[in-house]
């Protein structure tokens, strides 16, 4: 559905596009407007409202020209979906109080939800481990934050002990499970605190929402060409990126599913996704990062479930619903996997094992 209210025409003047039909919603994000754009002579673009209750949308600006700087210089070649300047050589379009975006829409490129063969999650770890690989090298203190303590494991927790305790009775006796769950397996917070403390497990230029649907595939040969929705870039941990990879390559149904019983491990996506990333950042990685591979994806999936959870318990301000219960259904989605990730825990690590082993 297209929002009525919406200038296109004002705002797509300032890069000199002129729509022709009128822009569409695309895509599947929560969080910013997402919108195609065909333009009078037939190239396509990718507009965004970019959400600025939840991003500081200078820092996007500031830190994607610090890597479309660099990569131009040392990475010529590589494909990286940076927003087209206006007209007056501005990143964005603020219009009435909303920021605007443009960025190319990239030729005979799709995108997917969910992962239908190995080679998919194969090949979009890799365009993951490429943006990373290419941006190693740059100095991270010259970027900022876009979501202050965005995956600060800690701090997530703490939001949702909050939620816990300022939650209406209702939702929390329809939660309770959930909590329980999620509050027993506290020992992934452990981990991650004690990873934070480790001189071996460094900062580096992280995408930090490696969904299968931010990887730009071509249409006809599935090979990754590139990554989009680029609002998270910046400074991280390793495990963010392989952890929400795992946590949404494995399981043959998305986040969204409410069919619990499919959500489950798929070992050979698994393998695929681990030796797509390290095709590209075996190289690159501390012993430290490489024997955080397993407890990436507990991290992740445990972040996102109690994200989810304390938003139901909040009683739905950030993540968009469909019905009463669906940030409940969401939370559920991702215990199931975190229980199965545990289950086939020693299968993982051997595939982890192997993948680090080959030349
Ligand atoms: C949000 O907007 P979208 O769908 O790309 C969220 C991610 C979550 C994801 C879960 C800024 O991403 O962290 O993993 O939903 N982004 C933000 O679907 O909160
Ligand atoms: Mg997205």
């Amino acid at each position: 559905m297209v929002e009525k209210t919406t200038d296109f025409e004002r705002i797509l003047a300032a890069y000199d596009v002129f729509p022709l039909p009128e822009p569409r919603h695309f895509g599947s994000g929560h969080i910013n407007a997402t919108f195609l754009v065909e333009g009078e002579d037939g190239r396509k673009f990718v507009l965004q409202r970019i959400n600025s209750a939840v991003f500081q949308i200078e820092a996007i600006a500031h830190n994607l020209r610090l890597a479309a700087k660099y990569l131009t210089k040392h990475h010529p070649d590589y494909l990286f979906v940076a927003p087209i300047p206006t007209l007056a050589g501005e990143e964005m379009v603020v219009l009435e109080g909303e920021s605007w975006r443009l960025t190319p829409f990239v030729p005979n490129s799709t995108s997917i939800n969910e992962a239908t063969t190995p080679q998919q999650a194969y090949e979009a770890a890799r365009q993951f481990g490429l943006l990373s690989k290419n941006l190693d090298g740059l100095d991270l203190a010259k970027f900022e934050a876009t979501i202050p303590d965005f995956h600060n494991l800690s701090f997530r927790f703490g939001q949702f002990q909050d939620a816990i305790a300022a939650a209406p009775e209702s939702r929390r006796e329809a939660a309770v499970e959930l909590v329980a769950y999620f509050l027993d397996k506290s020992e992934i917070v452990a981990t991650y605190e004690s990873l934070m403390q480790n001189p071996d497990f460094p900062d580096r230029l992280m995408h930090h929402d490696t969904k299968i649907n931010n990887v730009l595939l071509d249409a006809d040969t599935q090979r990754g060409l590139a990554v989009c929705d680029l609002d998270t870039l910046m400074p991280g941990k390793v495990i963010s990126d392989l952890g929400d990879m795992v946590r949404t390559y494995v399981s043959p149904v998305s986040e969204e599913s409410v069919e619990f019983e499919k959500v489950v491990v798929r070992e050979e996506y698994y393998k695929a996704l681990i030796e797509g990333y390290l095709s590209e950042m075996k190289g690159v990685l501390t012993e430290t990062e490489k024997s955080a591979i397993f407890y990436s994806g507990l991290f992740l999936v445990y972040m996102q479930g109690i994200r989810f959870l304390a938003d139901y318990l909040n009683g739905d301000v950030y993540y968009p619903v469909k019905y009463p219960e669906h940030n409940l259904d969401r939370a559920k989605n991702q215990m199931v996997l975190l229980q199965d990730l545990y289950r086939t825990e020693d299968r993982l690590r051997e595939i982890i094992s192997e993948a680090l082993s080959q030349e």
